[in-house]
């Protein structure tokens, strides 16, 4: 694994994605039902079944139902967020099941050990929590995806979880399908995919900090997660999926992470080396398989991943990604962020959302330049709860690829906040 497994970049790159042209392509799915009166706080519209519509290259509407009701206030919002999740956990991700009946946790030394069990079925798996600063606390902690230690410089004060995700669901290509404790419990057939499990194995953590609270001396309301790659996709998706998850940090997770599908298929047909949603299918078991159905027509989809972002919003995250490789989603991530940050416009929460992309670093190696003013910024206000930590409105490139965001979002930006 790791940036050589990503095939070379054999063409130039393109670095200029226009608008795609705007159309409405037929599907037989009937027309969306349009609802008038908003929904009141805590009652929500019901999703029709179905893709709905329209379909269409361009990047979907955040802040319109599935049914054709507008998003108009933040009690829509979350409605709207609800609604998101499952469609993504329907087309793409699979299904992330709820909290199992019974979780248990117990803490010795640095090791933390969790089991959960449903339906008579149990699995148990261990995270160790290094860096606990001394001091009653509680203190932060950032939950990094890998074993070998997170690929970003974590400060001083907050505490590293060192989850080895792949337990809870292997990555090892289409042969590991179904494999890994997530699947012992739930079953070798179950839809999620590797993204979903791990992001039900970070809620188990979570849950778990919240009952050794007292022995951790961490706070489960200060938790951040990281990962890079492979990595980065799943903590961007458990950022979305798991609402206790105070900051989220994913790096260089490019395609199936910060990346839009429509953009990648966009670049592809242009003739970029880009990874888009045909080839990820093949070449890992991050996704559901119903996600096969739609990889060879992405327009379908009723989201891309400027909504999956989305489902963070209004809760901090701060993207890293690189220019260097069209592969890693230099034109797809710029883009699909871009877009991506109008919710957080919409929720009056722009000092919350952070997208950098530099190069110059190699896949994975943390550059010096997003670190004082950025990274820093992020953790200090989120989860060391320093005011003063800086400025964490950022939304830049070394390169600024040429993609004409509101082209690619041709829907207005409501007033939520
Ligand atoms: C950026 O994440 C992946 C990418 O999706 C794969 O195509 C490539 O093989 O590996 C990258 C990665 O995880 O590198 C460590």
């Amino acid at each position: 694994s790791g940036p050589t497994t990503a095939p070379a970049t054999t063409k130039a790159p393109v670095t200029s994605v226009v608008a795609p042209t705007p159309t409405t392509l037929s599907t037989s799915v009937a027309p969306p039902v349009a609802t008038s009166t908003p929904p009141s706080p805590g009652t929500c519209p019901s999703t029709p079944s179905g893709l709905g519509s329209p379909v269409s290259n361009q990047l979907n509407d955040p802040f319109t139902f599935h049914g054709g009701g507008k998003v108009t206030t933040k009690a829509d919002w979350a409605c709207r967020q609800a609604e998101i999740s499952q469609l993504l956990q329907r087309y793409e991700l699979g299904t992330l099941p709820p909290k199992p009946s019974t979780v248990s946790a117990s803490f010795s030394g640095s090791t933390l050990s969790i089991t959960a069990s449903e339906g008579g079925k149990s699995i148990s798996f261990s995270v160790s929590i290094s860096g606990i600063p001394s001091g009653a606390g509680p203190h932060p902690a950032i939950i990094n995806f890998g074993t070998f230690g997170a690929s970003l410089p974590i400060p001083a004060g907050v505490a590293t979880i060192n989850f080895n995700n792949d337990d809870i669901a292997a990555q090892q290509g289409g042969s590991s399908r179904g494999q890994g404790k997530f699947y012992t419990l739930y079953g070798s057939s179950h839809s999620a995919g590797a993204l979903t499990a791990w992001a039900w194995g970070v809620s188990r953590i979570i849950d778990a900090l919240e009952l050794t609270q007292a022995q951790t001396k961490i706070d489960p309301k200060r938790i951040g997660v990281t990962g890079c790659s492979r990595n980065g996709k799943g903590a961007m998706v458990a950022g979305a999926l798991e609402p206790r998850i105070a900051l989220t940090l994913p790096e260089e997770s490019g395609a199936g992470g910060s990346g839009c599908w429509r953009l990648a298929a966009y670049q592809k047909s242009t003739g970029a080396n880009v990874q888009d949603a045909p080839q990820i299918v093949q070449e890992n078991v991050w996704f559901s398989p119903s996600f096969n159905s739609y990889v060879n027509n992405v327009n379908q989809l009723p989201f891309d991943h400027h909504m999956l972002a989305g489902l963070i919003a209004p809760r901090p995250v701060y993207i890293m990604e690189n220019v260097d490789m069209e592969w890693l989603g230099k034109v797809s991530t710029y883009g699909c962020m871009g877009v991506a940050r109008k919710q957080w416009q919409a929720l009056g929460a722009l000092d919350k959302f952070g997208y950098s992309q530099v190069g110059g670093n190699s896949h994975c190696s943390f550059p010096s330049s997003q670190q004082s003013g950025e990274l820093n910024a992020f953790i200090g206000k989120y989860l060391l709860n320093n005011a003063n930590a800086g400025n964490t409105n950022i939304f830049r490139s070394t390169q600024t690829p040429s993609v004409s965001l509101d082209n690619w979002s041709p829907w207005p930006v409501p007033n939520l906040a």
